[in-house]
Parts: C-alpha cells; structure tokens; sequence
C-alpha cells in the first residue's frame, strides 16, 4: 500500500463511510487493510481504529516536529519520581553498568544490551516536544540509538507487526506497531540535553515515539518482544495505557 492516490482513497473511503453510515462501517473497511489497532474492542474501539486507520494511511513517513536548541525547556518536566525499589536502586547505584535491555519473540538473533553497548551504536539525536495527555509538555533534546538499528540487529522475521516493550516498572508497558518501530524518529535513548538521561526521565534507557503522545515514551525500558500479536500481553490491549482508559495509539 505505498500508492499516495490509492491511500487518499481508501482515506476518503473512510471519511465517507464514518459520517454517512457510522463509524462501525468506518472500521469494517479499515479491518479490510489491516489498520485495526489492538483496543479494537468496546464503546470507543470504532473510534479508535478511525483515528488509527485515517493517521496511519494520511501521516505514513511523516516527521514529527522538531525545534531549535532555544525553545528547549528549562528546567525539564519530570513526571513523577524514578522507582525507588531495592533492584532500580542497586543499579543506579552502579552507574546502570548492569542494566540490560534483553530482544526476543520473533526476531531471528535474540540479544540483550548494555546501555555502554548501545551507546556504541550510531546515534540520533532530536529535539522535540513531549506532551502528555494530562496538559502540560515540554521540549527537550534527545538522543539515543533508532530503534531500526537496534532491531536491525537481531533481524525481525517477516510476520513481526508490533514491539511490546516492557519496563522495571510492571504497571508501566506498551507496544508500538512496526511503522513506529521503524521510524527514524523512533529512538532508545540514553541522553538528554547534552548529558546522561536523567533518571527522572526515565534513565537509563527510555523509548521516545515523538509522533505519539507522552505515555508512549515508555521510561526504564528492560525488555522488548518483537511480535505478530499482542493478545499474550496483559489484557490483550497492546500496553497499560487502555487498561486503564487510555487509547493505545496516541498519535498527534
Ligand atoms: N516507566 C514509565 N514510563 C513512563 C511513565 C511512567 O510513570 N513510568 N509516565 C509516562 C507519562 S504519562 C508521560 S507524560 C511521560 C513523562 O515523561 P517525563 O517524566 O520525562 O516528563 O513518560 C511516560 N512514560
Ligand atoms: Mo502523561
């Protein structure tokens, strides 16, 4: 489906359909090309997959904004306070030399990563907006490894159609479809505004998805499953953020 004119068709396809029949017709055609995101179900599951689908075929290849050096905030929004368990504590303690970020699922060479050896990797650095769903946001320069070259690595097998990502945080896990996964925006990073991440940011090692909202740019990330469903995860919603009433895409 790379064709733009057949895109906006299928597009105009689902505009027309959404307001002339409902958007339950809406998603029958976006179910028709795969654009069906994994909170399908329930009251707002149509409008989730419109919302999916119409981004997915309008903003494919698409750059989130990126600004300059000095509309970076200062200081940085940190949301909520790095855990403070016995594990995340050991590790910090020891520089996060023992942190490992472990690949696996559908991927035909299984690895795990130090964050020294992530580092090594050619890196990518972007200056861009956070914004969480609660109302604030704020603009910071990241940089980290994309996350392509890091799946380039261990060597996705063709079915593969999301990346669950788990973090030390059990509460705190997600997934994002492989358009995401390998967006050159896509990044784990390491650092922020010129140093190491800081650990209220999520240090060591964080996702940033700017195309996404904030709750997407999962903090502490530990483990990564490449997979063709994420119906083995949780609920079966593809993240935490729709168990607990939050959409599991959360494009802007
Ligand atoms: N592991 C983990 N990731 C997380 C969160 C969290 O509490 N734990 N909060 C999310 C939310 S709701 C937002 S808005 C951003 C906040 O990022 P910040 O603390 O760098 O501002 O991180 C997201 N990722
Ligand atoms: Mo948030």
């Amino acid at each position: 489906m790379s064709n733009p004119s057949r895109r906006k068709l299928i597009t105009a396809g689902l505009a027309a359909t959404a307001g002339a029949s409902g958007i339950a017709v809406a998603a029958k055609l976006a179910d028709q090309y795969g654009l069906i995101p994994p909170d399908h179900g329930g009251i707002y599951g149509p409008g989730q997959t419109l919302t999916y689908a119409a981004h997915r075929l309008l903003t494919h290849n698409s750059l989130a904004r990126e600004f300059p050096r000095s509309q970076i905030s200062n200081p940085a929004y940190v949301n909520g306070k790095p855990p403070k368990d016995e594990v995340f504590t050991r590790l910090q303690a020891g520089g996060f030399a023992d942190w490992r970020l472990t690949v696996d699922g559908m991927v035909a060479r299984p690895a795990s990563f130090s964050v020294r050896e992530l580092k090594s990797y050619p890196s990518s650095t972007q200056i861009t907006h956070l914004a969480c769903e609660e109302g604030w946001s704020f603009i910071a320069e990241w940089t980290g490894v994309p996350l392509s070259h890091v799946l380039n690595l261990v060597g996705i097998l063709p079915q593969a159609k999301y990346v669950v990502f788990l973090t030390i945080q059990r509460r705190w896990w997600g997934s994002v479809d492989m358009e995401d996964a390998l967006h050159p925006q896509t990044l784990i990073t390491y650092g922020m505004n010129g140093g190491n991440l800081p650990a209220g940011n999520g240090g060591p090692l964080r996702l940033r998805v700017p195309r996404q909202l904030g709750y997407k740019s999962l903090k502490y990330i530990t483990h990564m499953t490449v997979t063709d469903s994420v119906k083995g995860f949780g609920k079966g919603l593809g993240a935490s953020s729709p168990e607990g009433g939050y959409a599991w895409y959360a494009g802007i």
